[in-house]
C-alpha cells in the first residue's frame, strides 16, 4: 500500500496546525475524507440535486439512480445477500436504536436476557437499558478479563436459554479489542437468541462478510470510513426485518395512507421515514468505492503495522500505562503517569498532533479501568510511521513540560 500516494488524496492532511505539519491521530472518532467523497457529495449538489423516489423528471431519476446505487454498494462492501438488507440510518447510533425499540420492544418480556459486555460504547448500552426498563427485560454482561478481552467460557455461561438479544461491538474504540462476534453469534443462536454486532470500528478497518459472520443485525457509521457525517447502516437478516414495525412514520416509508390506518413500504424502505440522507448516502457510495479500490485487507495488515510500531516506541516513555490487549486493532489508549489526558492532549496539539482525550463515550469501561479518562491516538490508511514518531515525541515533550510540577 503506497501510503504517500494515499495520503495526496485526502486534501486536509497538507495544512500546518499550530505551526506545525498535522498529525491526525483521531479516526476512531471521525475519519478524514478523500477528494473524491468530497466531489460526488459536490456533484450531486451540483449536478443532480433533486429529491428521491417521487417524480418522474431527469433530476430525481438521477438522485433517485445515485442514492439506490449507494444502497447496492453496501451490499457488496458486507457482502449482503439483497440490497434489501441495507438501511440508511443517521449512525450506528440510530442503527442500534432502531433494533433496540423496533425488535426489542415487540419481542422481550419480563425476565428475558440482554447480554451486553461491559466495552460497550454508550450506544449500544443506553438502548438495552432503555428496551430492558420498557419490557422487564434483565441486561446483563459478560465480564471481562483483565487484559480487556472477553472469554468464550463467559460468553457461554452468560447466554441461557432465557437470552433474546446479543449485542456486542466488534471492535472496541478504547481497548482496540477485536471480539469473536461470529463465534458468539453462533452461541447466541444455539440458545435461539439473535446477535446484534456493534461494527462502527469494524467495517472502517476490515473486510466485513456478514453472512460469514452470520449475526442477524451489523451498524456502522459512514463518517468513520472516510464518508460523510450523518449517514449509517443498519444491516438486517431480511425474516427479521420483515417482521419489524418501523420505527419512524410519515413520508417515503408508506404504501397506502387512510385517515385511521396505513401500509407501509416493502424493505427497506419502510425504515426510511421522510426526505432520506441522499448526499450522506451518495457520499458513502464513494467512499466504499474509494476503500475497496484500496482494499480492505492492506487497510488492515498496514493499521497493524502501524499499530505494533507505535506499541514498541511507547516502550520508550517511563510512566505510561496503556489499556487493551497485545493483539489489538489499530488505536492506543493511554495516560501518562501524573499528567491529566486533557492535559497531554493539549501539549500534543500545541505540535499538531490530534487525538482524543476523554471517557470515549465508554464510562462503564473507565470505571472497570479505574480511570475518569483517557488519551488516545488511533490510526487509519492514511497514517505513517512518522506520524508515530511526531507523536512519541510529542509525548516526551508532554512529560518534560509536567516534568518540573510532578
Ligand atoms: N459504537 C462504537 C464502537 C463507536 O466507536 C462509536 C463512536 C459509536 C458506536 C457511535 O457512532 P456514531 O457514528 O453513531 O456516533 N465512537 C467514537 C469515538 O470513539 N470517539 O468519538 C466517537
Amino acid at each position: 500500500m503506497d501510503v504517500k500516494a494515499i495520503r495526496e488524496l485526502f486534501p486536509i492532511l497538507h495544512q500546518e496546525v499550530n505551526g506545525h505539519p498535522l498529525v491526525y491521530l483521531d479516526s476512531a472518532a471521525t475519519s478524514q475524507k478523500p477528494a473524491s467523497v468530497i466531489k460526488a457529495l459536490e456533484d450531486y449538489y451540483k449536478l443532480d440535486n433533486s429529491n428521491v423516489h417521487r417524480g418522474v423528471h431527469t433530476l430525481g431519476t438521477r438522485a433517485t439512480d445515485k442514492y439506490e446505487g449507494a444502497r447496492d454498494k453496501v451490499k457488496h462492501f458486507i457482502n449482503a445477500e439483497s440490497s434489501r438488507q441495507v438501511i440508511f440510518t443517521r449512525g450506528t447510533t440510530t442503527a442500534i436504536n432502531t433494533v433496540a425499540y423496533s425488535y426489542g420492544r415487540h419481542n422481550l418480556s419480563e425476565g428475558d436476557e440482554i447480554v451486553i459486555t461491559p466495552m460497550e460504547h454508550h450506544s449500544n448500552i443506553i438502548p438495552w437499558q432503555q428496551t430492558a426498563k420498557a419490557t422487564g427485560a434483565v441486561l446483563k454482561y459478560v465480564p471481562l478479563q483483565p487484559d480487556g478481552t472477553i472469554s468464550m467460557n463467559d460468553v457461554k455461561e452468560m447466554i441461557t436459554d432465557r437470552t433474546k438479544i446479543v449485542a456486542i461491538m466488534h471492535v472496541s474504540n478504547v481497548l482496540g479489542t477485536i471480539n469473536p462476534v461470529k463465534e458468539i453469534a453462533e452461541i447466541a443462536h444455539q440458545h435461539g437468541a439473535i446477535m446484534l454486532v456493534d461494527g462502527a470500528q469494524g467495517a472502517p478497518h476490515m473486510k466485513i462478510d456478514v453472512q460469514d459472520l452470520n449475526c442477524d443485525f451489523y451498524a456502522f457509521s459512514g463518517h468513520k470510513m472516510c464518508g460523510p457525517t450523518g449517514i449509517g447502516v443498519l444491516y438486517g437478516k431480511e425474516a427479521l426485518l420483515e417482521a419489524m414495525e418501523p420505527v419512524e412514520f410519515g413520508g417515503e416509508m408508506i404504501d397506502f395512507v387512510h385517515l385511521h390506518d396505513s401500509t407501509w413500504k416493502e424493505l427497506p424502505w419502510k425504515f426510511e421515514g421522510g426526505t432520506p440522507i441522499i448526499a450522506g448516502a451518495i457520499g458513502l457510495g464513494a467512499a466504499i468505492d474509494f476503500l475497496m479500490e484500496i482494499g480492505l485487507e492492506d487497510i488492515e495488515k498496514h493499521e497493524e503495522k502501524i499499530t505494533q510500531y507505535a506499541l514498541e516506541q511507547l516502550q520508550s516513555i517511563d510512566g505510561i500505562s496503556i489499556y487493551g490487549p497485545k493483539h489489538r486493532a489499530g488505536l492506543v489508549t493511554f495516560n501518562l503517569t501524573d499528567v491529566h489526558p486533557h492535559d497531554t492532549a493539549t501539549v500534543l496539539d500545541a505540535e499538531g498532533i490530534a487525538v482524543r482525550a476523554g471517557h470515549h463515550c465508554a464510562q462503564p469501561l473507565m470505571r472497570w479501568l479505574e480511570v475518569t479518562a483517557t488519551a488516545r491516538a488511533s490510526f487509519y490508511l492514511y497514517n505513517t510511521f512518522e506520524d508515530v514518531d511526531r507523536f512519541v515525541e510529542g509525548l516526551k515533550k508532554t512529560k518534560e513540560y509536567f516534568g518540573d510540577v510532578f
